[in-house]
């Protein structure tokens, strides 16, 4: 008996180590060829305008263990940087004893240069990303970074792990675009790298402008962003090229790691999120639905995804030229991958995050470099052209939730209607209806609101007149008669609903009971105007003491300007 159980602990001993090892074989081979992508746990963070970040980690996925990530292509490491003097370049920004190791990158660059530019990483994938076959015959990519002040031990990480982990064959070249950092150095000594290149902004011009000038410089039909603070991971490039030579119309990005601001640990992110966003255009991580995550067999398979995060993602570059770019009036950071998501969706092509790709990025708290006209101010410009531009009537929720957008200079955005235009893109209803449904839209359950004009109200008389009275501020004051419910194209108090007496500029509006047919009642916001959608007139409160009525829409006019203000 005892005999049996020896043998039988035995043969399971043997068993298991030949597991072992069948298992770091399998990470450790070179792979080739063929198709789909990957699933696998990913990192997330988000962000508001001033740059906050959540993280949500998960590092309890089956990911393979122990092994460091080695390429195939890590031994030929001194053919790479080609005669680049690598200490040189490193110590000459050198942190100095005392000084603040966050001060200048909002990272802890003491730890970032203690690395090296040369570390092994986890390989974070899900275990059966390593047996994903891929094309033999990918095309190649160029790799655009652009950067401003970026810590050169960062820099340099971000361009080695590509280096290393990456099929020489696939790397045309890397377009480091810098963006009038303070030392030209930082990036022309960089170039002495075998196949970087070094492009110099001669002022500031932001990220956005930055990628589009790194992006008309690439030579290679298919793009790949990255911020210049990355560590790619093992295969990190096959997924994503081969998603996009299959089907150009696809954008694709990583899951993306975390790498630690404080100790620069690489950590694994959950693999079931997705880019979502809420109506301040606020950019977060969520999980993916779960009807999706419900009918998942298979975790290297592509994640659909409404948003991107925005900085690492690969395109095919003549998609990106015909979709416009980027819209290159959005100013140093922010709301661009709101617009390049909308847009690429709603004409014509899809997003998604590829599992099989992992991508470390350091996540920080806030900006290490200055905005020239404000932060606030210039994430509110970009999104607010995001917003005029794509959200179609959806639009008033951002202003809702974002009030302070309101009145903002945005600057013009006649040709990215144009563009809009011009690829006959779909409507954001659709987008809504087809690519985020899970986005609630606040009609739905009614946002109450008081219209505000200056310091006055909205408000009704009885059932049916109106008028203009001093706000009541707070909650409990609130009259019920200043609350107006915005369940477009309605404007409702209870069954009430404002309404047009008649379709002619001059007409009187009154509260009559709502119907969704009646086109009296109908309304949608222009700009900061209400718009009688039938008759094409503007609500108006005729100043002095007239009562409101429709006129000419001239929502520069202080008496047709409406501030939605929401009451919770
Ligand atoms: O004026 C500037 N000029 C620049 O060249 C300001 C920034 N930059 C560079 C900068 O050096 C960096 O390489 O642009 C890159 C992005 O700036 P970060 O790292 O300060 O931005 P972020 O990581 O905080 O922000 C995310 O959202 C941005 C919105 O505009 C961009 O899309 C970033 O690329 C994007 N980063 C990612 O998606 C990585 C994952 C993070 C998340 C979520
Ligand atoms: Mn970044």
């Amino acid at each position: 008996m005892r005999r049996i159980r020896a043998n039988a602990i035995a043969i399971l001993t043997v068993a298991w180590i030949l597991g072992t090892f069948y298992y770091l074989w399998q990470d450790n081979k070179p792979h080739s060829s063929s198709p789909s992508t990957a699933s696998q746990p990913r990192v997330g963070g988000s962000r508001s305008h001033a740059g906050r970040l959540d993280i949500h980690r998960d590092d309890s996925h089956r990911t393979i263990p122990l092994i460091m990530t080695q390429s195939p292509w890590a031994e030929q490491q001194g053919q790479l940087i080609g005669g680049f003097d690598e200490k040189a370049y490193l110590l000459e920004k050198q942190l100095k004893a005392g000084d603040d190791p966050y001060r200048d990158h909002a990272f802890n660059l003491a730890e970032s240069d203690r690395l090296g530019s040369e570390r092994a990483i986890r390989d974070t994938r899900h275990y059966r990303c390593a047996s994903v076959n891929y094309d033999a015959n990918l095309p190649p990519t160029s790799i655009i970074i652009t950067f401003h002040n970026e810590a050169r031990s960062t820099l340099l990480r971000t361009i080695k792990s590509v280096l290393m982990r990456s099929p020489p064959s696939l790397i045309q070249e890397i377009i480091l675009i810098d963006d009038f950092s303070t030392d030209p150095e930082d990036c022309q000594l960089l170039s002495q790298i075998p196949k970087v290149r070094c492009l110099r902004n001669d002022r500031r011009e932001g990220l956005i402008r930055s990628r589009v000038r790194g992006a008309g410089a690439a030579s290679a039909a298919i793009l790949t962003f990255l911020d210049s603070h990355c560590e790619v991971n093992t295969d990190w490039l096959q997924p994503m090229i081969q998603r996009v030579k299959e089907d150009h119309t696809r954008v694709v990005s990583p899951i993306i790691d975390v790498i630690s601001l404080d100790n620069f640990a690489y950590l694994a992110a959950s693999a079931d999120l997705r880019g979502g966003f809420d109506w301040s255009l606020h950019f977060k991580w969520e999980q993916i639905p779960i009807e999706q995550k419900m009918s998942r067999n298979d975790p290297t398979l592509p994640i659909r995804t409404p948003v991107i995060a925005g900085g690492i993602f690969v395109m095919d570059k003549s998609w990106f030229n015909h979709l416009g770019q980027y819209d290159t009036h959005m100013d140093i950071w922010g709301g661009e991958n709101f617009e390049l998501s909308f847009r690429v969706w709603m004409c014509g092509g899809s997003l998604e995050i590829l599992p099989c790709s992992r991508v470390g990025h350091v996540f920080r708290k806030r900006h290490p470099y200055d905005f020239p006209e404000g932060n606030a101010l210039t994430y509110i410009k970009n999104t607010r052209r995001a917003a005029e531009v794509w959200m179609d009537e959806f639009k008033q929720y951002y202003y809702l939730a974002r009030p302070s957008a309101q009145g903002k200079a945005f600057g013009s955005i006649a040709d990215r209607l144009t563009l809009r235009r011009k690829l006959s893109c779909k409507s954001f209803r659709w987008y809504m209806e087809n690519v985020y449904p899970e986005l609630r839209v606040p009609e739905q359950d009614a946002v109450s609101s008081v219209l505000r004009q200056g310091g006055l109200c909205l408000e009704t008389h009885g059932s049916d007149s109106l008028g203009l009275a001093e706000c009541r501020s707070s909650g409990a004051m609130r009259l019920q008669s200043q609350k107006w419910e915005l369940a477009e194209p309605l404007l409702r108090q209870q069954d009430l609903c404002l309404a047009i007496t008649a379709f002619t500029a001059g007409s009187k509006v009154k509260m009559e009971p709502c119907s969704n047919k009646e086109p009296r009642q109908k309304w949608k916001p222009k700009g900061p105007a209400l718009q009688h959608m039938v008759s094409g007139l503007c609500l108006d409160s005729q100043p002095p003491a007239g009562p409101p009525a429709i006129t000419q829409c001239r929502p520069q006019l202080a008496s047709q300007v409406w501030e939605p203000q929401l009451i919770t």
